[in-house]
């Protein structure tokens, strides 16, 4: 691996022709607002570029358009991009021995990035947008408003509206940059946040009444059974934990969706516990405030494994 700047990332997506992009598994606002844009920047450069989804966009992200559609096609290429992710088994493409070409990944997550060919990766940025902002920077790429408004819901995202602990000066620059692009705050808010169904709401009230909270308080679980999913057709549950965090002690919060193949598991940590750690040990991964999981076994079992693998050093 050669960890790169962005001057030679743009160079290296200069001198390519075919281009794939692919993201991470459950991809969330960053990694599909930079999957937009980096598509779009790349087709006005003149490039054949095209993006390797396993699922349709979620309801709250289909304002990035049908350029975003399912496609489980590889097709001949000169350069893959794999977009805010530092694994290749955390790439959304199931066999990644099935890439031929040179892996340039573009990432914001600590982690070793070793396995791909290049690597622009900088761990102190808030999300992976900012980074395709500066490739196509040095790419003089012309952002387009919806180019714009894609990068913006990528930071807006990861920055969990900007109040996470990564947030810097960065972020609100960026945002204000691509603002002046044609970018807007309020639409692109409706959309990510305004797009509940009625079942979302039922599944939120569902997960906040399975409230369990362990070791002083510090750890709070919220979970989802898989009947209810089954019965309420896959609830967006993204956010719930952030419910479980807020609550006045919480260090840890835990939020459990059990599906038909696995439960899923998002941490999120306050005051500096590195959930990052114990998703990295369960076979996941993520930041030190937010991360992770999918864990093969019943919801009781995932719930006993994480208390095991969280602890406090008091
Ligand atoms: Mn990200």
């Amino acid at each position: 691996m050669e960890k790169i700047g962005a001057d030679k990332a743009a160079a290296l997506l200069d001198s390519a022709e075919e281009i794939l992009l692919i993201g991470h598994t459950d991809p969330d606002g960053d990694c599909l607002g930079s999957l937009y844009a980096m598509k779009a920047g790349l087709v006005s450069k003149g490039k054949k570029a095209s993006v390797y989804l396993r699922k349709p966009l979620p309801l709250k992200y289909r304002f990035l358009g049908d350029e975003l559609e399912k496609n489980a096609e590889i097709p001949e290429c000169d350069l893959v991009v794999a977009l805010d992710t530092p694994q290749l088994k955390r790439l959304d493409i199931g066999d990644p021995a099935r890439l031929k070409s040179p892996i340039l990944a573009i990432d914001h997550h600590p982690g070793e990035h070793s396995e791909f060919s290049y690597a622009l990766w900088d761990d102190g940025k808030s999300a992976c947008a900012l980074l395709v902002k500066e490739v196509f920077q040095k790419m003089a790429v012309a952002i387009t408003p919806k180019m714009a408004g894609a990068l913006y819901a990528g930071i807006m995202t990861d920055t969990n509206c900007f109040v996470n602990q990564n947030t810097e000066r960065d972020a609100f620059v960026a945002a204000g940059e691509l603002m002046d692009l044609g970018a807007r705050p309020n639409e692109i808010a409706k959309y990510v946040y305004g797009s509940l169904t009625p079942g979302d709401i039922l599944a939120l009230s569902k997960a906040l009444s399975s409230l369990e909270l362990y070791d002083r308080d510090r750890i709070a679980i919220l979970s989802l059974k898989k009947e209810w999913q089954d019965e309420h057709n896959d609830a967006d549950t993204e956010l719930f934990v952030n419910y479980a965090r807020n609550l006045i002690n919480t260090e840890v919060a835990i939020m459990l969706t059990e599906t038909k193949e696995s439960v899923r598991v998002n941490l999120r940590s306050k005051n500096g516990f590195d959930v990052s750690a114990v998703a990295k040990r369960l076979g996941g991964g993520g930041h030190k405030p937010a991360a992770g999981i999918r864990m093969k076994c019943s919801l009781e079992e995932a719930k006993k494994i994480l208390l095991e693998n969280i602890k406090f050093d008091d």
